[in-house]
């Protein structure tokens, strides 16, 4: 079997904190007076925060200082951890839940990969902190996806080669970094129709398939 382990996105793969995210967002926007849709959104996926706050400002008829811009990004996030405040281990869905614990029992790493410097409070609010090999995310890197860095560093965590691990993303920036990156990468959600990836999911149980030589379904 060529993967040794599974590198997961976490918002939108593993969890849908991604429609929190666009609450968040919405409201700020809104408050600014700046148009902003789910279809807007859906570009800022797997983008770090201060960039998704460029992005959306670009759209405004005035400019900000950078303090004004740390003020504004503290606001999402609060807003944003108001929401996630709600969460608990029920919004970890049985599917994901029974995939993970397969996959762990088939001898696999499992790894997060993740943009996000919420990460380690989502995984405690879904009651995963412990549960990975391995956790990659936005407060460990320097550059967040498109750039490989967190996918890379999830990989040394765990003493693998990119080539032995498969990174699964529902964003573009993610697949982009993933192969970038040099690893194989499975697609669910809003990239599902990628055509630079190797696997394509319509659910999240479907990745067992990418390992039917160690798990018979
Ligand atoms: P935070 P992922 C990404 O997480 C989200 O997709 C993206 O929308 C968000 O802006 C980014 O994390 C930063 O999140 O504000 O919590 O640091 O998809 O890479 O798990
Ligand atoms: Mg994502």
């Amino acid at each position: 079997m060529k993967y040794k382990a599974v590198i997961f996105d976490l918002d939108g793969v593993i969890c849908s904190t991604d429609e929190y995210h666009y609450l968040a967002w919405k409201s700020l926007a809104d408050r600014l007076d700046i148009p902003f849709d789910r279809e807007e959104y859906s570009h800022l996926l797997g983008v770090s925060r201060l960039e998704s706050l460029e992005l959306i400002l670009k759209k405004s008829s005035r400019t900000f200082t950078e303090a004004e811009k740390a003020t504004l990004a503290e606001e999402k996030n609060a807003q944003y951890r108001r929401l996630l405040d709600q969460m608990s281990p029920a919004d970890l869905s049985e599917e994901v839940r029974d995939t993970l614990n397969r996959l762990r029992r088939a001898g696999l790493k499992l790894a997060i990969g993740s943009s996000s410097q919420n990460t380690p409070f989502i995984l405690e609010r879904i009651g995963l902190s412990h549960f990975f090999d391995a956790v990659a995310d936005g407060n460990c890197i320097t550059h967040s996806k498109p750039d490989p860095e967190v996918f890379l560093k999830a990989a040394e965590m765990i003493r693998l080669q990119p080539g032995e691990c498969l990174v699964v993303e529902d964003a573009r920036a993610g697949v982009t970094a993933a192969i970038r990156g040099g690893f194989d990468c499975a697609v669910m959600g809003d990239a599902r129709e990628d055509e630079r990836a190797t696997w394509h999911l319509n659910t999240f149980s479907e990745l067992l398939g990418c390992f039917s030589e160690l798990i018979t379904t």
